[in-house]
């Protein structure tokens, strides 16, 4: 296999998309080969092993519900599964469904280009292989956002992006570690590197909201419980907003008396993670009823943290709580009131420099560094795909075609790209959801239009119309909730320097979608345009089959 080699479908990816493409596609007789710029599988937990790196969602459901004899046979140790196990599962996942014959490792794709006879996909190394069909699974999470700081390339001691983290570890024994960011890495990392380092200094941009995590073991008695009832929490899942399978809330909370309402929310934090959310009905379409869930963060905040100007620092006062990607934690605010930890404010004295030595403020005032950690996000969602120069009808590339912002139909296809699949895309509810949730969604949806494209010899493209129309349907949907209240947000594009101001995932909720997915199919596709090529530009005889 390699270079030259036609298959019906290239796939680019090896984490969860990738290998449930595979294993799918493989399944319905289709020739797949996967393209994997590492040297293994796991996508976003093979590269993001900076300490502390773990699920904010629980590990019972942040998996593959395709077979329920996987289900039986993996065992979760936490609550939260760590990188490590994560990890460990995809592996398993590769092992027992014998995916790795057909994926090449170590293949970074720099370029694809349309023709009439299907997809030539290029790598670094200069190798093509040809598709018919190409499906994106590149992750949404995967391009590292490292901030554009001059002197960089000169500091004496050693900087990593977490997302980028040495496969070998960090040691910070007794150093002295800066971490730029307080997202939801940054909160995960920070009372890590805490414990191991000799002073960590933090430079947080913007504060954010918190919840404890509540991490534990899972006991055997409740891993026997999650099995016998998994078919009923999947159920759940499926007509879910988030992809969770909790039962939103159904109080109204400002309706109850002050000492109910505390109960509720006190009730809330102790159950942790992303529970919380759930637990306050409208919390992301009221604002009265978010100020009032935000008041309680703040004041949780100012209970745990002694210090009050320090407090204060980390208050998040700029955006409405989960209007931004929730963070869960443990002990995150506790590790403030270490001696051996400080916070600077780089809102108020931004980062003007680093110097061989450490961080210069615009102030002039320097915090000296032996390691630097940029925990400063990804450019999200539109960054892995742009990354790579792919070119639809005509020679057009997605750069160009993306000039003003990502357009797509369902976060799946890209009019003028024929052919072309993109899992968890722009327009999808992807990040917005317990990510294995969309992901099954999206493959089992284009594998199933696959199927179609393959019996009856029809190309698909998205119209333009349909396209158009899903952009209002993404902005109508961002904009019935608070969400671009959030003006520092990722889902915005507003992290990355010139990045087009986009709500960039589809809000209206999973099963929603689903169901204007299902809809779309069960109607015959009427936002692709289904064309048979001509006897002579036929597909079907390029993919070799
Ligand atoms: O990145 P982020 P992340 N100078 O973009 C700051 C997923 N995830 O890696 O808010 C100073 O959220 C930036 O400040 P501001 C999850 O979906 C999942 O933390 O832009 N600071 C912010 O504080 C998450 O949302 C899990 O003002 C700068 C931080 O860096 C997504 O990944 C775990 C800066 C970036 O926060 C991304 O999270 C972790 C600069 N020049 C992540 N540039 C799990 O579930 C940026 N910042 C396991």
């Amino acid at each position: 296999m390699g270079d030259g080699e036609h298959t019906d479908v290239l796939v680019i990816g090896a984490g969860f998309s990738g290998l449930y493409a595979l294993h799918r596609l493989r399944s319905l007789g289709f020739s797949v080969r996967v393209l994997e710029q590492a040297d293994g599988v796991g996508g976003t937990w093979f590269w993001n092993r900076y300490p502390g790196a773990r699920c904010d969602s629980e590990s019972y459901y942040y998996c593959y519900s395709f077979d329920p004899e996987l289900e039986r046979e993996w065992t979760w140790t936490e609550r939260y599964p760590g990188q490590e196990e994560i990890r460990g599962y995809l592996e398993h996942v590769a092992d027992r469904y014998d995916l790795r014959r057909d994926i090449e490792f170590g293949v970074r794709v720099s370029a694809a280009a349309w023709d009439e006879s299907g997809w030539t996909v290029t790598a670094e190394d200069g190798s093509s292989r040809r598709c018919r069909w190409l499906v994106t699974a590149v992750g949404c999470l995967s391009a590292a956002n490292v901030p554009d700081l001059p002197g960089l390339a000169d500091f004496a001691g050693e900087w990593h992006h977490t997302g980028r983290w040495p496969h070998e570890g960090v040691d910070v024994g007794g150093k002295r570690v800066g971490v730029v960011g307080t997202g939801s890495t940054g909160i995960q990392v920070i009372p890590v590197l805490a414990e191991q380092a000799g002073h960590l200094t933090v430079f947080q941009r913007t504060p954010n909201y918190s919840i404890p995590a509540r991490n534990a073991p899972v006991s055997a008695a409740e891993t026997a419980a999650t099995r016998a009832d998994y078919a009923a929490i999947r159920r759940v899942q499926q007509a879910s907003t988030n992809g969770h399978p909790f039962v939103l809330s159904d109080v109204d909370v400002l309706d109850l008396p002050a000492d109910r309402r505390r109960e509720l929310y006190e009730a809330a934090w102790e159950r942790g993670g992303l529970r919380f959310r759930a637990a306050v009905k409208d919390l992301l379409t009221d604002r009265a009823v978010n100020d009032d869930a935000s008041d309680f963060i703040r004041e949780k905040i100012r209970e745990t943290v002694h210090d009050p100007a320090t407090a204060e620092t980390l208050t998040p006062r700029d955006h409405p709580f989960a209007t931004k990607r929730p963070p869960i934690d443990t002990h995150y605010f506790e590790t403030y009131n270490r001696d051996d930890v400080s916070l600077v404010d780089v809102k108020a004295d931004p980062i003007a420099a680093v110097t061989p030595t450490g961080v210069r403020l615009e102030s002039g005032a320097e915090h000296r560094l032996d390691v630097l950690v940029f925990a400063t996000g990804f450019d999200a969602l539109t960054g892995p795909l742009l990354g790579m120069d792919i070119r639809g009808r005509d020679g057009v590339s997605l750069r160009e075609a993306w000039a003003d912002g990502p357009r797509t139909h369902l976060g799946l296809g890209v009019s003028g790209f024929p052919d072309l699949f993109t899992i968890t895309g722009p327009g999808s509810p992807s990040v917005l959801t317990n990510m294995p949730v969309a992901i099954e969604q999206h493959v089992e949806w284009t594998t199933d239009l696959l199927l179609r494209l393959r019996d009856t010899g029809e190309r698909a493209e998205p119209t333009p119309e349909a396209e158009e129309a899903w952009a209002h349907e993404v902005v109508r949907a961002a904009e019935a909730t608070l969400l671009p209240q959030a003006a520092s947000s990722w889902y915005l594009g507003a992290n990355v320097p010139g990045k087009a101001r986009v709500f960039l995932p589809y809000a209206g909720g999973y099963a929603r979608y689903r169901d204007t997915c299902a809809e779309e199919a069960a109607a015959g596709y009427p936002g692709f345009a289904l064309t048979r090529p001509t006897a002579t530009e036929s597909p079907v005889a390029a993919a070799g089959r």
